[in-house]
């Protein structure tokens, strides 16, 4: 049943634009990280299979309705069966082999997703707080402290915002990177929209995620967990870039003096746990 199938979707999806065959996910293709075409793979053949067990379904469904309506003198009840061992077998065994079909593949990619780098090329370590990001560049022991962004003044649009006031993150392609994330405050969301993916930022716990940026651009990423008041106004950039490019940022931060981490003596929380009892000195360094 595998070959047929394969050669009737190869037909059906040669005629597709890149946004059908993407499942209308957002970005400009499946390789935006080392992640994003398989996650792409997963939710276009999970909605087609299941259009196909719907549309098995709804047709089954109106047959019925019409071969078996009532009709003109009809009366009392129809002829009541029970007990169908073959039929109920079959919308049994469908069902369950489709669900744990699902599931396996799903689980199959989540753990491809989630596995960590042993040695990872980049390691930034990101904090979120309201209503903002701050970024450390752990290896090259710079730092950038981003500021809420503003709305911007100069246009009539309503809710415009400075485009220059952005948090930006800076990757270089294809190198491994380590995103390490954590909050100073109270629970955020991680999320590069085209990366497919997005991490709870819990205050006291570090949560990891693992990608190979494999696409030279500016991608816009946000707050995904209501966080507060300017929850909305929680956005950011990834800039992936050349390595020379990175290189030249990293300098860039170090010329202007943001050499060092700015760690969990900035949280907003310091009776966290592993945080310890704030001190004066904790605050000064
Ligand atoms: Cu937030």
């Amino acid at each position: 049943m595998a070959a047929p199938l394969a050669v009737m979707l190869t037909v059906v999806l040669a005629g597709c634009t890149q946004q059908q065959l993407q499942g209308w996910m957002p970005g400009d293709g499946p390789d935006t990280t080392n992640h994003t075409s398989g996650i792409m793979g997963l939710w276009v053949t999970s909605w087609i299979v299941l259009l196909g067990v719907g549309a098995i379904t709804w047709g089954l469904i109106i047959w019925a309705v019409i071969v078996y309506r009532r009709r003109k003198g009809q009366t009392g009840l129809p002829a009541q069966l029970r007990y169908n061992m073959p039929i109920e077998t079959f919308f049994t065994a469908v069902p369950l082999i489709l669900v744990l079909g699902f599931f396996a593949f799903t689980a199959q990619e989540q753990q491809k997703i989630e596995a960590r780098a042993d040695n990872p090329d980049v390691k930034v370590e990101v904090f979120g707080k309201r209503w903002a990001w701050d970024f450390n560049y752990l290896d090259e022991d710079v730092y950038y402290q981003g500021i809420q962004i503003q709305p911007d003044e100069n246009s009539d649009v309503r809710g415009a915002v400075d485009q220059s006031t952005f948090p930006v993150l800076h990757l270089p392609v294809g190198k491994e990177v380590e995103i390490a994330l954590e909050s100073r405050d109270v629970i955020h969301s991680f999320w590069v929209i085209e990366f497919l993916y997005k991490k709870d930022m819990i205050p006291g716990k570090t949560n990891y995620m693992t990608f190979v940026p494999e696409r030279i651009g500016e991608f816009e990423g946000k707050c995904a967990e209501l966080c507060g008041e300017y929850h909305s106004m929680m956005l950011f950039k990834v800039k992936v870039e050349s390595q020379e490019d990175y290189d030249a940022y990293i300098e860039s931060l170090r010329e202007e003096g943001k050499t060092g981490r700015v760690g969990g003596e900035y949280d907003a929380n310091s009776n966290q746990p592993g945080v310890g009892v704030p001190t004066n000195e904790s605050h000064e360094d």
